[in-house]
């Protein structure tokens, strides 16, 4: 044994309590990165269905106050068919699983808000910054808290033009990382469709058109022309798809394709022409990067008369009501 005296003990004493306060700051820093808000980490325990939902569609897909009350039906939706929404977002540097009505408030009508990728994501968390998570990220942060459902509106893909500029949505390449089911409507025309498809197989991505045919939506049309290579015909067929995926230990995504209603797709052809002069405005203005997605969506919003923002609130009402019966159907088959 070492006999101390009273200096060298209030030394040691000092040292201690300095590495204590360091080394805990340190993990309590590190904790708050993630956040998972208690109502979901209770559904999850108790096995029953959760479904992930981005935030760049709130900060960049649509314009205030319309991203607030669409984020808003959303959530009423996936409650009213049983499961518990989780809105994914950047708050301050730290990824919440679960946002309250203030923070979905508060990213709805913030104009500093970012538009985080997986790319994005070391550098806004340093930063401290608040952002909306694209389907790269929230499918990330959807992994990392456990729920295997994620609802969308419309997938990143291979732009236009995508084999000379290499852009290509990082939602494919995580979609191929990540095992995730995202529900979207496809992929807007704004892209390469044929590509995009190429791509995902390429990545190994199960993709699965929701509903009789395999026909692979277009997003504002129920049909692009293009095939998925499969197509599940309702949220049972679909969920043995994720608990497929989920038991072989695969560790790439799922992407299901639900064709817009009918009754909302009669624009289709009035929002194919916004498009192409959106795309051209996008191109003259030397428009590029993260920015050309937000860019066409407003543009084609405003050329339309806000007819491809009705269109576009409507299929994601229909994706959140087909995303919960898959969540649903699925925390059935874990019980
Ligand atoms: N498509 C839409 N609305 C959107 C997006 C895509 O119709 O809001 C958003 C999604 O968050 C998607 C992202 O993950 O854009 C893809 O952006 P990029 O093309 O820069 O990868
Ligand atoms: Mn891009």
């Amino acid at each position: 044994s070492v006999c101390l005296g009273d200096s060298e003990l209030r030394l040691l004493r000092r040292f201690s309590a300095q590495i204590l306060e360091r080394g805990i700051s340190t993990l309590c820093r590190n904790d708050n990165l993630f956040r998972v808000h208690p109502s979901i980490t209770q559904a999850l325990s108790e096995n029953r269905p959760v479904v992930a939902l981005e935030s760049t569609i709130i900060t960049h897909g649509m314009p205030y106050p319309y991203n607030l009350s669409t984020a808003k039906e959303v959530e009423a939706i996936v409650r009213a068919e049983g499961a518990t929404p989780a809105t994914v977002g950047l708050l301050r540097g730290r990824l919440h699983v679960g946002l309250s009505p203030e923070e979905l408030d508060y990213l709805a009508q913030s104009k500093t808000s970012v538009k985080v990728s997986r790319r994005d994501l070391p550098y806004a968390i340093s930063q401290g910054l608040c952002g909306g998570t694209t389907v790269s990220a929230t499918m990330i942060a959807a992994h990392r808290a456990g729920i295997p459902v994620f609802v969308t509106g419309g997938v990143g893909g291979v732009h236009r033009d995508g084999e000379n500029s290499l852009d290509v949505s990082a939602d494919l390449t995580e979609l191929g990382r990540t095992p995730v089911a995202v529900v979207s409507a496809g992929v807007k025309s704004i892209l390469d469709i044929g590509r995009t498809l190429e791509y995902l197989e390429t990545q190994g991505v199960c993709v699965a058109t929701f509903g009789n045919s395999k026909n692979f939506p277009a997003f504002f049309s129920p049909q692009s022309g293009f095939m998925s290579p499969y197509n599940v015909r309702n949220a049972e067929e679909a969920a043995d798809l994720i608990a497929g995926t989920l038991s072989l230990g695969l560790q790439s995504g799922l992407l299901l394709a639900v064709p817009i209603p009918e009754e909302h797709a009669a624009v289709g052809e009035e929002i194919e022409d916004a498009i192409q002069a959106a795309l051209a405005e996008a191109r003259a203005k030397c428009i590029r990067g993260r920015d050309v997605t937000p860019f066409v969506l407003q543009k084609v919003n405003t050329l339309t008369r806000g007819k491809s923002l009705q269109a576009n609130i409507s299929l994601i009402h229909n994706n959140a009501r087909v995303g919960s019966h898959i969540a649903c159907a699925l925390s059935e088959r874990m019980l």
